[in-house]
């Protein structure tokens, strides 16, 4: 039974000082969460994922405390769906909510109760989800060559990840000012890369019709298995429209904040590659639904990884339709069980739970003030 519940921020540093892609230039990535009590000696950690700006961090953990608690003191943690109803569909949040600052709380909270389900049955969320042992589940990485590092940089850094760490897959980011330099630096990562590496390119939201369309269109000629994001987020005739005068797939997903949001997209056919970020919709539970509408539609499913992976891994092993997850190295040595991946391939966690589970040292470290 949940008796308690507290919050907390935490913004870790990336990599490098500052990364940008062509919208966000950041330091931190901020983690907004909470711990979920019970009369067991079992807790809950939950979080979604920021830029780390702590006047709006403070507004999904104030949503948290001041709106969520009370619907959950009290209640069984057994079945996080019923939970999750009794949350998303609590009229004053509705009038107020369904996508933003409610849902991401509503997603931190969501992922607490995943990992309590989880740790009450003394095992990985994935095997609670269904997973098995057998499948492989592929990473691809985003932290190479950020739209703020100049060319040699970029090759460098993809060099690195690919040669060095094995990667299989990477992302780079495109949405210069200028396109004929995101031309260069593509056709650049292709030739350093050859043909047996996947690239995945990520706009951002960044371009526009008419006027990308040129750019838009020659990314085929270096065999870009995706470009993410394109047009701006909310456009879904815009980017039917572009699945259909282009032949790169179109990839995204990450700023929607709903099962509804997603089945628009799909249904108008500007989605190839789905990407629910259980940090962003309402947590695993919703996340796991957008997995099932993409499957129904025979859509891969490739999470964006708010999470930087770190529970998604669970859903993600869990699910058919996912064979391929973002990473992202920032966050990862907070946890009790960091992620390990080995040339590209993911480890299953091993310990109960959602992988959620922070190290104290940790929260010390990059705690804020909630
Ligand atoms: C930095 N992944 C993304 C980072 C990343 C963003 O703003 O948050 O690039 O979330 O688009 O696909
Ligand atoms: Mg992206």
């Amino acid at each position: 039974m949940i008796t308690s519940l507290e919050t907390f921020i935490l913004h870790v540093p990336v990599t490098r000082d500052r990364i940008a892609d062509s919208t966000h230039s950041i330091t931190h990535w901020g983690m907004p969460g909470v711990k979920i009590m019970t009369d067991s000696e079992h807790v809950g950690y939950g979080f979604t994922g920021t830029h780390a700006h702590l006047a709006s961090d403070r507004l999904i953990t104030d949503c948290i405390t001041n709106c969520y608690a009370e619907l959950l003191i009290g209640e069984e943690v057994d079945e996080p769906r019923k939970l999750w109803e009794k949350m998303a569909y609590n009229p004053p949040l509705q009038w107020v909510g369904r996508a933003g600052i409610t849902t991401m709380a509503l997603a931190a909270v969501d992922i607490a109760l995943w990992d309590l389900k989880s740790k009450y049955r003394e095992e990985p969320l994935w095997k609670t989800l269904g997973g098995k042992e057998e499948k492989k589940l592929e990473a691809y990485n985003t932290d190479g060559g950020w739209l703020n590092f100049n060319q040699d940089m970029l090759i460098e850094d993809v060099k690195r990840l690919t040669l060095q760490d094995g990667y299989k897959s990477i992302k780079m980011k495109v949405g210069k000012p200028d396109s004929n330099e995101d031309i260069h630096r593509i056709e650049a990562v292709r030739k350093a890369l050859g043909n047996d590496v996947r690239i995945m390119t990520d706009a951002n939201g960044r371009w526009r019709l008419p006027d990308n369309l040129e750019i838009l269109s020659c990314l085929k000629d270096f065999d870009v298995t995706w470009i993410e994001e394109p047009l701006w987020h909310d456009d879904v005739s815009g980017h039917s429209e572009l699945a259909k005068s282009i032949q790169t797939p179109i990839a995204l997903g990450e700023m929607l904040y709903s099962l509804a949001h997603f089945r628009e997209f799909i249904s108008s056919g500007g989605v190839r590659f789905v990407q629910p970020d259980a940090t962003r919709l309402g947590g695993i539970t919703e996340a796991l639904d957008v997995c099932n509408l993409a499957q129904e539609h025979q859509l891969p499913v490739t999470p964006h990884a708010g999470d930087m992976a770190q529970t998604q891994i669970h859903m993600s092993i869990a699910h058919p339709s996912i064979e391929l997850l973002e990473f992202i190295p920032w966050i990862t040595h907070c946890f009790e069980e960091p992620l390990k991946i080995d040339s590209g391939i993911f480890s299953y966690p091993q310990m109960p739970g959602a992988g959620t589970t922070i190290r104290n040292e940790y929260m010390e470290m990059y705690g804020k003030k909630v």
